[in-house]
């Protein structure tokens, strides 16, 4: 049966609703980024750029680094964002968009998030790396599908027990990265670690500007928090997200993320940029080696 219109939405050209893509500009590695501008940051390393298109905070490029085809895109700040950039990619490769019936074979990308973080314990310092062997999310967005079965629940309930976790907040899910992209990834002085995955900036992450929080010793008690020898390393918004549905959808997939502020110091980097820019050459650098 052909998936309807309304489910599957494609632009007049047939390109996919949001993504603005065909799967004819897609690469099998895409690496993704939050921030649109950081999309160029990422390609001007590239030998050359074949394609470009922006819609909205999605800006994609497809070109080649040092022979390997790659596709960069923005996905914007967050987990909902998420949510239309792997469902759109995978459709690319696993739909097929003229007779809108599923493929076959089930095609797997790999998927590389470049991004920034806050670490949460205090002897992973700015300007350095996290690589995220898992992800725990509080955004609630996994639990919108069918998939308890790629999550570790014991985790999770270690988890709601230690913080004495609200449960009127969204339930917090725990999914593995790609084995396979960590050892490719991986390097000296690489911190590895598990990636708390927010709905938010402000509150969602324990900064108090001018609101009182339902927990004010929530960070504390995420830096102290451990299962099974593993500790609560950082803090953004898209790691749990891209996780659970590459994970679902049967793509690798791994966050690389540049520490830019200690929340356990109180600190924030000199020059976020430098540190962006060099976590983007070394992460290139890995996938051609
Ligand atoms: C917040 O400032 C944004 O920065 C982090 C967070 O995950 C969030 O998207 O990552 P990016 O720099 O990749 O956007």
């Amino acid at each position: 049966m052909p998936i309807k219109a309304s489910e599957l939405i494609q632009n007049p050209d047939g390109s996919i609703y949001h993504l603005n893509l065909l799967p004819k500009h897609l690469a099998n590695t895409v690496i993704t980024v939050g921030d649109p501008d950081r999309v160029e940051r990422v390609t001007r390393h590239f030998d050359k750029v074949e394609f470009k298109v922006k819609k909205r905070e999605f800006y994609t490029q497809t070109g080649y680094y040092k022979g390997k085809r790659i596709s960069v895109i923005s996905t914007g700040i967050g987990p909902d964002n998420i949510d239309i950039v792997l469902n759109e990619l995978d459709a690319l490769v696993n739909i097929d968009i003229e007779t809108r019936e599923l493929k076959k074979e089930v095609k797997s990308l790999d998927i590389i998030r470049i991004g920034t973080t806050g670490s949460i314990q205090e002897e992973i310092p700015v300007d350095e790396f996290i690589i995220s062997e898992s992800a725990i999310g509080f955004d609630g967005l996994l639990h919108f599908y069918d998939s308890e079965h790629i999550q570790d629940l014991e985790f999770a309930e270690a988890f709601i027990k230690h913080l004495n976790w609200l449960p009127k907040k969204a339930a917090p899910y725990v999914v593995g990265g790609s084995k396979g992209l960590i050892d490719k990834m991986k390097g000296k002085g690489l911190h590895k670690g598990v990636t708390g995955t927010n709905i938010g900036f402000y509150g969602p992450q324990g900064r108090i500007l001018r609101l009182a929080l339902q927990d004010d010793k929530m960070n504390r008690k995420l830096t102290s928090f451990s299962f099974n020898n593993q500790k609560i390393t950082n803090l953004e918004m898209e790691t749990s997200a891209i996780y659970g549905l590459s994970k679902l959808l049967g793509h690798e997939a791994i966050s690389m993320n540049a520490v830019i502020a200690n929340r356990a110091a109180g600190t924030f980097s000199k020059d976020p940029k430098k540190s962006v820019d060099d976590l983007i050459k070394y992460t290139l650098d890995q996938l051609v080696k």
